[in-house]
């Protein structure tokens, strides 16, 4: 079975050595495939310098002017798939995402219990630590939310630490993922029960950022929450001929 740990960067300096250092230490056969955006503080030249004596480490570049949290990770989850993963794994580069959680995430799949594993902070055993205080609120809003607007029954909906199957990407079609920013998450999870697989969550400690800046706003949460409606009243995504 082969793991690919997708991470989506922008201006991650600060931690993108510390990050593949301990996925490499907590997940030793897994290769990393690190999607970065021509970030302006040139996270990609210390990706290319590790991968000088790193054979599981990849790279790709895009392009500054397509940048986006989901556009990257799409093309991500479509790198991994034709570089032969079977299971793919996305996180953050910031470091609140730890490496030490990608094992459970990784293990139902891996034993065919389940195709789609979300790394949850809101359940027994997982914890959101130093968040700022608006941030716990809008999250455990946009969870109620998500959950009334789309039939997500997850805990936490909106975690972007997640476990795929090969058979759970090709089933959502991520070719076809729309969400240029962050809301992909949710169009993702909610592709996921469309397609009716088999999602099951881990309990993980998210661990706010201590290095470089966050690039989510609120004017944009309170978008997501129209984005959500409209996904839930367009047409079926998985119905197209794409
Ligand atoms: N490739 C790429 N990565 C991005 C972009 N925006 C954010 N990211 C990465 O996505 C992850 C989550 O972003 P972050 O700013 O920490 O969002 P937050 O955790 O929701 O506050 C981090 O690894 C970022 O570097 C982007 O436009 N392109
Ligand atoms: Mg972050």
């Amino acid at each position: 079975m082969k793991t690919i740990i997708v991470v989506p960067t922008y201006n991650e300096k600060a931690n993108i050595k510390q990050l593949i250092k301990l996925i490499h230490k907590h997940v030793p056969a897994a290769h990393i495939l690190v999607v970065d955006d021509s970030s302006p503080d040139k996270t990609y030249e210390v990706v290319l310098e590790l991968k000088k004596r790193d054979k599981k480490l990849n790279l790709l570049l895009r392009d500054r002017s397509v940048k986006g949290r989901g556009w990257a990770g799409r093309d991500g989850f479509v790198k991994a798939l034709t570089m032969g993963a079977d299971v793919v794994v996305e996180m953050d580069a910031d470091l609140s995402h730890q490496p030490k959680f990608i094992p459970a995430l990784v293990k139902p799949i891996v034993a065919r219990k389940a195709d789609v594993v979300l790394g949850s902070r809101y359940m027994t055993g997982g914890k959101d630590i130093d968040r700022p205080f608006y941030r716990q609120i809008t999250s455990n809003f946009a969870k109620n939310y998500l959950k009334v607007v789309l039939g997500l029954k997850a805990q936490d909906p909106t975690s972007g630490f997640r476990a795929y199957s090969k058979n759970a990407l090709v089933k959502i079609k991520v070719k076809t993922l729309t969400a240029r920013d962050p809301f992909t998450v949710s169009e993702i999870l909610y592709r996921c029960y469309r397609a009716k697989l088999k999602i099951k969550e881990t309990p993980i400690v998210f661990i706010d950022r201590t290095e470089g800046e966050s690039k989510l706003q609120i004017t944009t949460l309170v978008k997501y929450l129209v984005r959500a409606l409209a996904l839930r009243l367009g047409q079926d995504p998985l119905a197209s001929a794409k």
